[in-house]
């Protein structure tokens, strides 16, 4: 029986020279996400030196300081959707994408040839390859080609323009942090397998560089700005950060995380304005709380949603985004804002 990996390498080596090889991954890529899609992306070059090269493509932004860390160290390749020529490719591969509906991949509708995730489900229609496995990281599906084909042989080399520890440091990392270090449910004995494996590839300096990633100062003091702002009724805070730039935006899911670890809170909706928009975290620990409902509940059905302890919201202001150079209406928009996000917070959470 053929295994999904030699079905790969038999249609990467069989592309007619200079043929083009595109990995899309989800448009606001995780660790895993980028970690399975640079190893494809090597994997393709390492099996076809004829091919002309290939390209990672995400549609969204990366942001999370963690994540910035990780595409600088390992010199990831990650280009912006809107460049995405689909007729120039041979082979699309989807990497990390739920791809039924597409939930976390809206950027592009190309049709893919070949699918490797880890996301349960299983989508219709005819490709070169679907290796889908409920295994724990996507990272963990690209890490089991490696080991088919050898790859540890060529440790020492450095052909090509990224090298093979750099490769298995960001699985590494992937698979780290889509299964909470291996303790998630998901975990399967393949994932330790493969995680083991890369402990002997991976640069030792450079996961250390991004497991400890340096904390921007922003993040600082928008913490601080949460702390003196939060409201806190019963077990429930809420935390507005008021206007923040896009790239900050990843401090609202920081910022919940962390208060949701508060002594005696139970659920945290941390928010904040970014651009023309409401963007929220909600978290929750008590099973009481159905997290979908009360996100609609508070920020409408339409632009929020969740489940399982962990739910957001991205809600469009329209005429009352603020646009005042001279801080005095926008201050006021906050407020109103501000206003309204505690009040239907605190009565949800106190109907349910
Ligand atoms: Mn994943």
């Amino acid at each position: 029986m053929t295994t999904p990996a030699q079905k790969f390498r038999e249609i990467i080596e069989n592309l007619p020279l200079q043929s083009k090889v595109a990995v899309l991954t989800q448009d606001n890529p995780d660790p895993d996400a980028m970690g399975s899609a640079f190893a494809i992306s090597y994997l393709c070059r390492h099996l076809n030196p004829d091919i002309q090269g290939t390209d990672i493509f995400y549609g969204g932004t990366v942001s999370h300081p963690q994540n910035r860390t990780m595409v600088n160290l390992l010199g990831l390749p990650m280009r912006k959707m809107k460049l995405f020529r689909p007729e120039e490719y041979q082979i699309i591969v989807l990497v990390d994408v739920a791809s039924t509906g597409r939930k976390n991949l809206q950027s592009t509708n190309a049709k893919p040839h070949i699918i490797i995730d880890h996301h349960r489900d299983d989508p219709d229609g005819e490709y070169l390859l679907k290796d889908i496995r409920p295994v724990g990281a996507a990272s963990t599906i690209v890490t089991s080609y490696m080991r088919e084909y050898g790859l540890e042989e060529k440790a020492g080399e450095t052909s090509g323009p990224h090298p093979l520890t750099h490769v298995a440091t960001g699985l590494l990392v992937g698979i780290k942090t889509d299964t909470q270090e291996l303790t998630s449910p998901t975990v399967t004995p393949l994932d330790f397998q493969c995680y083991e494996y890369l402990l002997k590839l991976m640069d030792g300096k450079k996961l250390y560089q991004i497991i400890n990633y340096t904390i921007p100062r922003y993040l600082y003091l928008l913490k601080a700005e949460a702390y003196k702002a939060m409201e806190l009724q019963h077990s429930v805070v809420v935390a507005g950060l008021g206007l923040i730039p896009p790239s900050q935006r990843d401090a609202i899911p920081i910022i919940a995380d962390e208060l949701l670890r508060m002594e005696g809170v139970e659920t945290v909706v941390a928010y904040a304005i970014v651009e023309d928009r409401i963007v929220a975290s909600l978290r929750t620990t008590n099973d009481g709380v159905e997290v979908n409902s009360f996100c609609h509940q508070v920020f409408g059905e339409e632009f929020s949603g969740g489940k399982l302890g962990c739910g957001g919201a991205s809600v469009p202001l329209g005429f009352l985004t603020p646009d005042d150079q001279s801080q005095t209406t926008n201050h006021q928009v906050w407020e109103a804002v501000r206003a309204v996000v505690s009040h239907r917070v605190f009565k949800v959470a106190s109907s349910g």
